[in-house]
Protein backbone atom coordinates (compact mmCIF):
# COMPACT_ATOMS: atom_id res chain seq x y z
CA UNK A 1 0.00 0.00 0.00
CA UNK A 2 1.42 3.65 -0.50
CA UNK A 3 1.23 6.13 1.91
CA UNK A 4 1.88 9.53 2.07
CA UNK A 5 2.59 11.41 5.57
CA UNK A 6 1.22 14.58 6.40
CA UNK A 7 3.11 16.31 9.87
CA UNK A 8 3.85 18.85 12.16
CA UNK A 9 6.96 17.06 13.71
CA UNK A 10 6.49 17.60 17.23
CA UNK A 11 7.50 15.14 19.70
CA UNK A 12 4.46 12.51 19.06
CA UNK A 13 5.06 13.13 15.27
CA UNK A 14 8.68 12.06 15.38
CA UNK A 15 7.58 9.12 17.37
CA UNK A 16 5.38 7.87 14.62
CA UNK A 17 7.53 8.62 11.84
CA UNK A 18 10.26 6.44 13.99
CA UNK A 19 7.59 3.34 14.39
CA UNK A 20 6.46 3.83 10.71
CA UNK A 21 10.47 3.81 9.62
CA UNK A 22 10.40 0.46 11.07
CA UNK A 23 6.92 -0.75 9.58
CA UNK A 24 8.76 -2.00 6.50
CA UNK A 25 5.16 -2.85 5.42
CA UNK A 26 4.62 0.64 4.56
CA UNK A 27 5.55 2.07 1.32
CA UNK A 28 5.81 5.63 2.25
CA UNK A 29 6.05 7.87 -0.80
CA UNK A 30 6.56 11.36 0.71
CA UNK A 31 6.39 13.43 4.03
CA UNK A 32 4.17 16.62 3.32
CA UNK A 33 4.77 19.10 6.24
CA UNK A 34 2.60 21.52 8.14
CA UNK A 35 2.62 24.39 10.93
CA UNK A 36 1.28 23.02 14.08
CA UNK A 37 3.27 22.09 17.32
CA UNK A 38 5.79 24.29 16.25
CA UNK A 39 5.72 26.74 13.12
CA UNK A 40 6.35 25.37 9.78
CA UNK A 41 10.76 25.83 9.19
CA UNK A 42 10.94 23.32 12.47
CA UNK A 43 8.60 20.67 11.75
CA UNK A 44 10.27 20.50 8.09
CA UNK A 45 13.46 20.06 9.85
CA UNK A 46 12.13 17.53 12.18
CA UNK A 47 10.88 15.71 9.33
CA UNK A 48 13.97 15.95 7.62
CA UNK A 49 16.08 14.76 10.52
CA UNK A 50 13.97 11.90 11.43
CA UNK A 51 14.98 10.34 7.54
CA UNK A 52 18.67 11.37 8.69
CA UNK A 53 18.69 9.69 11.73
CA UNK A 54 16.97 6.27 9.78
CA UNK A 55 19.04 6.54 7.17
CA UNK A 56 16.23 6.55 4.66
CA UNK A 57 15.92 8.54 1.63
CA UNK A 58 12.14 9.97 1.62
CA UNK A 59 11.18 13.00 -0.27
CA UNK A 60 10.10 15.69 1.98
CA UNK A 61 7.55 18.53 0.68
CA UNK A 62 7.14 21.71 2.80
CA UNK A 63 4.07 22.95 3.30
CA UNK A 64 1.32 25.24 4.58
CA UNK A 65 2.88 27.74 7.46
CA UNK A 66 -0.70 28.66 8.69
CA UNK A 67 -3.52 27.25 9.39
CA UNK A 68 -6.87 28.49 6.46
CA UNK A 69 -8.27 31.88 8.55
CA UNK A 70 -7.12 32.08 12.21
CA UNK A 71 -3.17 32.65 12.99
CA UNK A 72 -0.85 29.56 14.03
CA UNK A 73 -1.44 28.31 17.23
CA UNK A 74 1.38 26.58 18.54
CA UNK A 75 1.97 23.68 21.48
CA UNK A 76 5.44 25.05 22.49
CA UNK A 77 4.62 23.89 26.61
CA UNK A 78 4.24 20.62 25.42
CA UNK A 79 7.15 20.13 22.81
CA UNK A 80 9.37 22.69 23.37
CA UNK A 81 10.09 25.49 21.12
CA UNK A 82 12.17 22.98 18.74
CA UNK A 83 9.12 20.62 18.86
CA UNK A 84 11.05 17.87 20.37
CA UNK A 85 12.13 19.36 23.43
CA UNK A 86 16.17 19.22 24.62
CA UNK A 87 16.79 16.93 21.99
CA UNK A 88 18.32 17.75 18.52
CA UNK A 89 17.94 15.84 14.96
CA UNK A 90 20.43 15.44 12.81
CA UNK A 91 19.73 17.86 9.68
CA UNK A 92 18.72 15.79 6.99
CA UNK A 93 17.45 18.31 4.50
CA UNK A 94 19.18 16.64 1.54
CA UNK A 95 15.19 15.23 1.54
CA UNK A 96 13.92 18.44 1.11
CA UNK A 97 12.00 18.82 -2.57
CA UNK A 98 11.84 22.07 -3.37
CA UNK A 99 8.20 22.03 -4.75
CA UNK A 100 4.64 23.51 -4.09
CA UNK A 101 3.23 21.36 -1.76
CA UNK A 102 -0.25 21.24 -3.96
CA UNK A 103 1.88 19.80 -7.28
CA UNK A 104 3.89 17.05 -4.85
CA UNK A 105 0.32 15.98 -4.00
CA UNK A 106 -0.84 15.76 -7.37
CA UNK A 107 2.42 14.05 -8.35
CA UNK A 108 2.29 11.73 -6.21
CA UNK A 109 -1.31 10.89 -6.19
CA UNK A 110 -1.44 10.56 -10.00
CA UNK A 111 2.52 8.98 -10.25
CA UNK A 112 0.78 5.01 -10.52
CA UNK A 113 -2.32 3.54 -10.88
CA UNK A 114 -2.67 2.42 -6.82
CA UNK A 115 -4.72 4.82 -4.82
CA UNK A 116 -2.77 6.40 -1.66
CA UNK A 117 -3.52 6.35 1.68
CA UNK A 118 -2.97 9.69 2.99
CA UNK A 119 -2.21 9.90 7.03
CA UNK A 120 -2.13 13.24 8.45
CA UNK A 121 -0.69 13.74 11.94
CA UNK A 122 -1.29 17.52 12.41
CA UNK A 123 -3.85 20.32 11.13
CA UNK A 124 -5.65 18.88 8.29
CA UNK A 125 -4.73 22.60 6.13
CA UNK A 126 -2.37 21.36 3.32
CA UNK A 127 -5.41 18.20 2.48
CA UNK A 128 -8.05 20.93 2.68
CA UNK A 129 -6.35 23.73 0.31
CA UNK A 130 -5.74 20.10 -2.03
CA UNK A 131 -9.17 19.33 -1.98
CA UNK A 132 -10.42 23.02 -3.22
CA UNK A 133 -7.86 23.28 -5.58
CA UNK A 134 -7.83 19.77 -7.47
CA UNK A 135 -10.87 18.20 -6.48
CA UNK A 136 -10.05 15.57 -8.86
CA UNK A 137 -7.50 14.42 -6.76
CA UNK A 138 -10.43 13.01 -4.14
CA UNK A 139 -10.68 10.34 -6.34
CA UNK A 140 -6.80 8.62 -6.01
CA UNK A 141 -7.01 8.90 -2.09
CA UNK A 142 -8.02 5.54 -0.81
CA UNK A 143 -8.51 7.04 2.33
CA UNK A 144 -7.40 9.72 4.89
CA UNK A 145 -6.47 8.57 8.18
CA UNK A 146 -6.42 11.81 11.07
CA UNK A 147 -5.03 11.58 14.11
CA UNK A 148 -6.90 14.67 15.74
CA UNK A 149 -10.42 15.95 17.25
CA UNK A 150 -12.04 14.01 20.02
CA UNK A 151 -15.99 13.26 20.24
CA UNK A 152 -15.86 13.29 24.04
CA UNK A 153 -13.18 15.49 26.02
CA UNK A 154 -10.91 17.75 24.12
CA UNK A 155 -7.57 18.67 25.37
CA UNK A 156 -7.37 22.14 24.15
CA UNK A 157 -10.57 22.96 25.44
CA UNK A 158 -12.91 20.77 27.24
CA UNK A 159 -14.15 20.04 23.74
CA UNK A 160 -11.36 20.59 21.69
CA UNK A 161 -8.47 18.68 20.37
CA UNK A 162 -5.53 20.21 19.21
CA UNK A 163 -5.23 19.39 15.82
CA UNK A 164 -8.93 20.49 14.95
CA UNK A 165 -8.73 23.63 17.05
CA UNK A 166 -5.96 24.87 15.10
CA UNK A 167 -7.80 24.77 11.46
CA UNK A 168 -11.24 23.22 12.27
CA UNK A 169 -12.11 25.25 9.06
CA UNK A 170 -9.62 22.70 7.37
CA UNK A 171 -11.37 19.91 8.77
CA UNK A 172 -14.97 21.42 7.67
CA UNK A 173 -13.80 21.51 4.16
CA UNK A 174 -12.77 17.61 4.33
CA UNK A 175 -15.49 16.96 5.98
CA UNK A 176 -17.80 17.50 3.65
CA UNK A 177 -16.51 15.31 1.06
CA UNK A 178 -17.35 11.71 0.39
CA UNK A 179 -13.48 10.88 1.09
CA UNK A 180 -13.12 7.79 2.91
CA UNK A 181 -11.63 9.09 6.06
CA UNK A 182 -10.59 7.13 10.14
CA UNK A 183 -10.63 9.18 12.76
CA UNK A 184 -7.84 8.57 15.21
CA UNK A 185 -9.43 10.87 18.01
CA UNK A 186 -8.44 11.72 21.44
CA UNK A 187 -11.26 8.93 22.86
CA UNK A 188 -9.18 6.16 21.85
CA UNK A 189 -5.44 7.31 21.70
CA UNK A 190 -6.25 8.81 25.26
CA UNK A 191 -6.16 4.96 25.93
CA UNK A 192 -2.93 4.43 24.79
CA UNK A 193 -0.51 4.77 27.85
CA UNK A 194 3.62 4.24 28.38
CA UNK A 195 4.45 4.41 32.00
CA UNK A 196 7.91 5.68 32.76
CA UNK A 197 8.88 2.57 34.27
CA UNK A 198 8.19 1.05 30.84
CA UNK A 199 10.40 3.39 28.31
CA UNK A 200 13.19 2.86 30.74
CA UNK A 201 13.68 -0.72 30.41
CA UNK A 202 14.09 -0.68 26.91
CA UNK A 203 17.59 -1.95 25.79
CA UNK A 204 17.83 0.65 22.34
CA UNK A 205 21.15 1.30 22.03
CA UNK A 206 21.96 1.88 18.14
CA UNK A 207 21.34 5.75 17.07
CA UNK A 208 17.92 5.88 16.30
CA UNK A 209 16.97 3.47 19.18
CA UNK A 210 18.49 5.54 21.96
CA UNK A 211 17.35 9.00 20.35
CA UNK A 212 13.78 7.03 20.65
CA UNK A 213 13.86 5.66 23.99
CA UNK A 214 15.11 9.31 24.94
CA UNK A 215 12.62 11.22 23.31
CA UNK A 216 9.96 9.12 24.99
CA UNK A 217 11.36 9.55 28.41
CA UNK A 218 11.34 13.44 28.09
CA UNK A 219 8.00 13.59 26.51
CA UNK A 220 7.00 10.87 29.19
CA UNK A 221 8.55 13.25 32.06
CA UNK A 222 7.21 16.72 30.50
CA UNK A 223 3.42 15.58 30.09
CA UNK A 224 3.57 14.09 33.53
CA UNK A 225 4.49 17.26 34.96
CA UNK A 226 2.60 19.74 32.51
CA UNK A 227 -1.07 17.37 33.28
CA UNK A 228 -0.24 15.31 35.98
CA UNK A 229 -0.41 12.15 33.49
CA UNK A 230 0.23 8.89 34.65
CA UNK A 231 2.48 8.06 31.40
CA UNK A 232 2.77 9.28 28.01
CA UNK A 233 -0.03 8.87 25.31
CA UNK A 234 0.84 7.82 21.91
CA UNK A 235 -1.63 10.13 19.78
CA UNK A 236 0.28 10.07 16.75
CA UNK A 237 1.52 6.73 16.96
CA UNK A 238 -1.78 5.55 16.92
CA UNK A 239 -2.84 6.91 13.91
CA UNK A 240 0.24 4.40 12.26
CA UNK A 241 -0.70 1.93 14.70
CA UNK A 242 -4.17 1.88 13.14
CA UNK A 243 -2.87 1.43 10.03
CA UNK A 244 -0.45 -1.77 11.46
CA UNK A 245 -2.78 -3.29 13.41
CA UNK A 246 -6.00 -2.37 13.49
CA UNK A 247 -7.43 -5.00 15.24
CA UNK A 248 -6.57 -3.28 18.48
CA UNK A 249 -9.06 -0.67 17.63
CA UNK A 250 -12.88 -0.88 18.32
CA UNK A 251 -15.00 1.84 16.12
CA UNK A 252 -18.17 2.87 14.17
CA UNK A 253 -19.08 4.52 11.33
CA UNK A 254 -20.47 7.81 10.82
CA UNK A 255 -20.42 10.97 9.34
CA UNK A 256 -18.56 14.09 10.91
CA UNK A 257 -19.51 17.73 11.33
CA UNK A 258 -17.49 20.16 13.03
CA UNK A 259 -17.90 23.92 14.57
CA UNK A 260 -16.17 26.69 13.36
CA UNK A 261 -17.88 29.14 15.44
CA UNK A 262 -15.81 31.31 17.49
CA UNK A 263 -17.19 30.71 20.69
CA UNK A 264 -17.11 27.77 23.27
CA UNK A 265 -17.81 25.25 20.96
CA UNK A 266 -15.04 25.93 18.10
CA UNK A 267 -13.50 22.66 16.83
CA UNK A 268 -16.41 20.58 18.75
CA UNK A 269 -16.72 17.49 16.50
CA UNK A 270 -20.10 16.32 15.89
CA UNK A 271 -21.05 12.49 15.37
CA UNK A 272 -24.21 11.98 12.89
CA UNK A 273 -25.05 8.53 13.01
CA UNK A 274 -28.19 9.16 11.71
CA UNK A 275 -26.63 10.24 7.98
CA UNK A 276 -26.82 7.63 5.37
CA UNK A 277 -23.31 8.96 4.36
CA UNK A 278 -21.25 7.64 6.98
CA UNK A 279 -17.87 8.15 5.95
CA UNK A 280 -15.69 8.32 8.49
CA UNK A 281 -14.54 5.21 10.85
CA UNK A 282 -14.28 6.72 13.98
CA UNK A 283 -12.31 5.00 16.59
CA UNK A 284 -13.39 4.41 19.87
CA UNK A 285 -11.25 2.72 21.70
CA UNK A 286 -7.88 0.87 21.45
CA UNK A 287 -6.36 -2.08 23.46
CA UNK A 288 -3.07 -0.37 25.36
CA UNK A 289 -1.45 -3.85 26.05
CA UNK A 290 -1.71 -4.80 22.80
CA UNK A 291 -0.54 -1.57 21.21
CA UNK A 292 2.70 -1.66 24.29
CA UNK A 293 3.47 -5.11 22.93
CA UNK A 294 3.40 -4.44 19.19
CA UNK A 295 4.87 -0.67 19.40
CA UNK A 296 7.87 -1.76 21.44
CA UNK A 297 8.52 -5.01 19.24
CA UNK A 298 8.84 -2.50 16.37
CA UNK A 299 11.01 -0.36 18.00
CA UNK A 300 13.20 -3.05 18.82
CA UNK A 301 13.97 -3.66 15.42
CA UNK A 302 16.08 -0.70 15.54
CA UNK A 303 18.41 -2.80 17.63
CA UNK A 304 18.72 -5.80 14.93
CA1 LIG B 1 1.20 16.01 15.36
Amino acid sequence: MRYLIDCDPGADDVMALLYAMKREEMDIRGIITVSGNVPIDKVTYNACGVLKLTGRRIPVCQGSPAPLVKKAFSASDVHGDSGIGPMKLPDGRENLVHQNFIDFYMEKLFESEEKTTIIATGPMTNLALLVKVHPESMKRIERVVFMGGAYNEGNVTPYAEFNAYVDPEAYKILFDTDIRMVMVGLDATHMSLLKLEEIEALELHTKPGKFMKDLLTWYCKNVMSVYGYAGAHMHDPSAIMYITNPEIFTSFESTLDISTSDDLTRAKILVNKRSSKKNVTVLSSLDNEMFKKEFFKTLYKYDG
